[in-house]
């Protein structure tokens, strides 16, 4: 089971080099942490990015929200990247027909694919929606993740939904490097009736929904502790945002810095117990 190997060899077997480049990071960083940022300001941004950067693999941006948005923050950002070693995710959850999302994904203010490894999607509008990303990503070696599940309260990724999700994925195997979900979705639960075509790939789970001193926020999202994503569901990558920025521009950064080496540790123990385990 993949949840038995090490990132460090999954990296070196993955067909996908943005997956092999994410799980080479965790394994040389010890972090299986990505930090969200959900900031509304160019220069808050990238201070969290920046304060962060020395404990995680990923960072994630909703570049949409930002009031100043403009080609030097994105300039500065993959130099943070370079400089503190991890990978860009725009949570971009495109969810129009392929060649729609080919020119969102390419084209417009955001110009996405020019700077961000990876990048995500809703399988709502069906599999057009994979021809026309990876028509734009997998030429320039980027990632996409399919959100097989969701995080909030009464979301309706769910069942068939899911299973159908994972469907496609295995039909892109060349560009979707994983999903969205909160469990091990790409491990079947009924083991009868043999194994279907392309299953045994390996998918990197990638969870949101992470806070270790809240359950909710209010609005919908609900909060699982690292140890029971990590450790009991089986997931990879811890996506935490507000439990380590705190709320609107941003805690202080020794703040940001003590948040992130907590979720680290913890993130990187829930691994550590599930190898053993
Ligand atoms: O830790 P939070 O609650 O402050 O932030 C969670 C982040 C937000 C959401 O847009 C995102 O994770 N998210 C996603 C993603 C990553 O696709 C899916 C989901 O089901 N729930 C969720 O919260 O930036």
């Amino acid at each position: 089971s993949i949840t038995k190997r090490t990132y460090g060899s999954r990296a070196a077997a993955h067909p996908i080099p943005v997956a092999q480049q994410l799980l080479a990071c965790c394994e040389r960083k010890q972090t299986n942490l990505c930090v969200s940022v959900d900031v509304t300001k160019k220069a808050a941004l990238l201070r969290i990015a920046d304060a962060a950067g020395p404990y995680i693999c990923c960072v994630k941006t909703h570049i949409d929200i930002v009031e100043d948005f403009d080609q030097d923050l994105v300039q500065q950002l993959q130099a943070l990247a370079d400089k503190h070693d991890f990978l860009i995710w725009e949570d971009r959850k495109f969810a129009d027909i392929g060649n729609t999302v080919r020119l969102q994904y390419s084209s417009g203010i955001y110009k996405i694919a020019s700077w961000s490894h990876i990048t995500n999607a809703h399988l709502v509008p069906g599999e057009g929606i994979l021809t026309g990303l990876a028509s734009v990503g997998q030429p320039l070696g980027r990632g996409l993740l399919l959100l097989a599940e969701m995080s909030a309260k009464g979301n309706l990724a769910t069942g068939d939904y899911t299973r159908k999700n994972v469907e496609a994925a295995r039909r892109f195997p060349d560009f979707v490097m994983g999903f969205v979900a909160m469990r091990r979705v790409d491990e079947r639960e009924e083991t009868a009736g043999g194994v279907a075509p392309g299953e045994g790939a390996d998918y990197v789970i990638m969870t949101p929904g992470v806070g270790l001193d809240s359950k909710g926020d209010g609005m919908g999202q609900q909060y699982r502790t690292p140890d029971e994503v990590v450790n009991e569901s089986g997931c990879d990558i811890i996506i935490v945002g507000r439990g380590i920025y705190g709320g609107g521009e941003g805690s202080a950064d020794d703040e940001i810095v003590r948040q992130s080496k907590r979720y680290q540790e913890a993130g990187w123990k829930a691994y550590l117990d599930r190898l053993e385990q």
